[in-house]
């Protein structure tokens, strides 16, 4: 046998060609499991965007503008850089959210608005953080409010597409290994979660219906029955009634998948805790969109009277804990020297968003915007201007910057940390800036409300005319709606006292000049725009 051995196997093993191909066939291996194991770096390091809904400027006590405290979101805040000058890319959620995954402007997407019950809003070709990431080695992760549409969406009767079996495209398509989501907003029908492509908890013997825009027979409305309410509506929000509270939307049947809104932050707390514990020896990207403060204002019982604002007030307490909780996550995970966390706000403030809920009234002397002129859907800067903050314990060094940036960047600043070539249309890499409070910031910007644009470069902000209403009535926010152009000096007056469109006429040529270079001519709704 031995004597077999030798003589058969000796001198194939002496042959060169054969160990040449054995030592190339170990170092391929070798390489591909290093790079399928690829373990978190300075160059890649956990990544957590930390999304809030409907905060304003002035919500987050750092920014020493409001009276609200936010102690939790300030230690990132002061112990990392904060932004002045960071910019949602519109004033409302949906095309916000599209311009955060992709790097390009929402008004690039035609008829791009707040979604109710639509489908999915991103072609699954398009380049998404997510996607990129997972190119990169990442695992990637959303848990919360994901509002950019979901399938092929309702029909054009009303109806809502199918819940009941597997719910795509979504999140799931466009580059996440994991999503817990909300589908669009906490005010609108379907109230379930989806996980992956399923309601949670469905029972299949009591199927989801959705509609729009027809009531399913026999069952109450916020309009019919006010007796049931436990939250009253203002204005719209008076269809289906969930757990008390009238939605958007009208809903039949899944009973037991229906989420408790009072529970809704510990639920998604928990989820984002339990997929970073899961997650934590690759390098993970965590979307964590969090539901507060957008309406309906539903603080646990234990937040409840916290910030003595009533509910608005309490919900962002509540988020503010959240963010403190999953802080204190990372830190027994021992992750915070390997993560980067990004926080900002879909878009600008909203007091009274169609709920009688106090937020008005119990306002006090506190300033959700910060000082800044309009709101939530506004073309003036409180619609856009947010909280802006980047946390990475020991790389990013405290500082404030007045740089101006736009979550239109996160798409190229996040490619270039990671080292991949991909960059968006729109979107300026400034991973300098974020991480070493180094280098210039954006010239120029084009800022969306509800389809209209407006512009801003350098201390200048132009809004060109739109028809409508100057104020919105029943959200009572200035709109930036005027007949004319308006032009303002940022620097000298940062809250738009000063409209100097005739007094400049110069620099409002200029502005206009420069804002149709990026704009382009597809927009119809602009008057008396004659360009010399
Ligand atoms: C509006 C809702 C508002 C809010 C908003 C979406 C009415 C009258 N108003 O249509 O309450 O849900 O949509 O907000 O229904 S966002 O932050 O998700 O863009
Ligand atoms: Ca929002």
């Amino acid at each position: 046998m031995i004597k077999i051995l030798s003589t058969k196997l000796i001198p194939v093993l002496m042959n060169f060609k054969l160990i040449k191909s054995y030592c190339l066939i170990f170092f391929i291996s070798f390489f591909l499991s290093c790079k399928s194991e690829k373990k978190n770096s300075p160059n890649n390091p956990n990544i957590i965007i930390i999304y809030t809904d409907d905060l304003g400027y002035g919500d987050v006590s750092a920014y020493k503008k409001g009276t609200l405290n936010t102690p939790n979101i300030d230690i990132i805040a002061n112990q990392g850089i904060r932004f002045n000058n960071g910019y949602s890319s519109s004033a409302t959620c949906s095309p916000s959210r599209y311009a955060l995954l992709t790097g390009i402007y929402p008004w690039r997407k035609t008829g791009l608005k707040i979604i109710t019950g639509g489908g999915l809003s991103i072609d699954t070709t398009t380049m998404t953080i997510p996607k990129m990431l997972k190119e990169s080695g990442y695992n990637t992760g959303i848990v919360g409010k994901w509002h950019l549409g979901l399938g092929k969406g309702r029909d054009d009767s009303g109806k809502g597409m199918d819940y009941n079996s597997y719910i795509y495209p979504g999140p799931n398509q466009l580059g996440f290994d994991y999503s817990h989501i909300m589908p669009d907003t906490q005010d609108r029908v379907p109230t379930v979660y989806v996980e992956n492509g399923y309601v949670v908890n469905l029972d299949p013997d009591d199927p989801i219906e959705v509609h729009f825009k027809k009531n399913f027979e026999g069952e109450p409305t916020g309009k019919d029955n006010p007796e049931l309410l436990t939250m009253k509506w203002h204005h719209g929000h008076n269809a289906s009634i969930v757990n008390g509270v009238p939605r958007i939307g009208f809903m039949k049947g899944g009973e037991k998948a229906r989420w408790s809104d009072i529970d809704m932050a510990d639920h998604f707390l928990e989820k984002a805790q339990e997929y970073i514990k899961e997650n934590k020896d690759k390098p993970f990207f965590l979307y964590y969109t969090l539901q507060q403060p957008h309406v309906p204002r539903t603080p646990h019982p234990r937040f409840e009277g916290k910030s003595g604002m009533g509910p608005r007030g309490d919900v962002i307490v509540e988020a503010d804990w959240c963010v403190g909780e999953l802080y204190k996550t990372l830190q027994s995970e021992d992750l915070l020297e390997n993560t980067l966390i990004i926080f900002s706000s879909d878009n600008g403030p909203v007091l009274n968003d169609g709920y009688y809920d106090d937020a008005v009234e119990k306002l006090g002397d506190h300033t959700p915007s910060g000082g800044l002129r309009g709101g939530k859907y506004s073309l003036f800067e409180a619609g856009t201007k947010v909280p802006f903050i980047a946390y990475w314990k020991g790389k990013i060094q405290p500082g404030i910057s007045n740089e101006i940036i736009s979550q239109i960047d996160f798409f190229n600043s996040i490619s270039a940390i990671v080292g991949t070539d991909y960059r968006s249309k729109d979107g300026i890499d400034f991973s300098n800036l974020i991480i070493n409070n180094q280098g210039e910031g954006r010239e120029e910007l084009i800022l969306e409300a509800s389809t209209r644009t407006a512009y801003r470069k350098g201390d200048w902000a132009m809004i060109p005319p739109y028809n409508g209403p100057a104020i919105s009535k029943n959200v009572n926010i200035e709109s930036g709606n005027s007949k004319d152009f308006k032009l303002y000096n940022l620097k000298e007056d940062p809250s738009q006292k000063n409209d100097l469109a005739k007094k400049e006429s110069e620099k409002l040529k200029e502005m206009i000049s420069s804002f149709v270079k990026i704009r382009g001519g597809k927009f119809s709704n602009i008057e008396n725009l004659v360009l010399e």
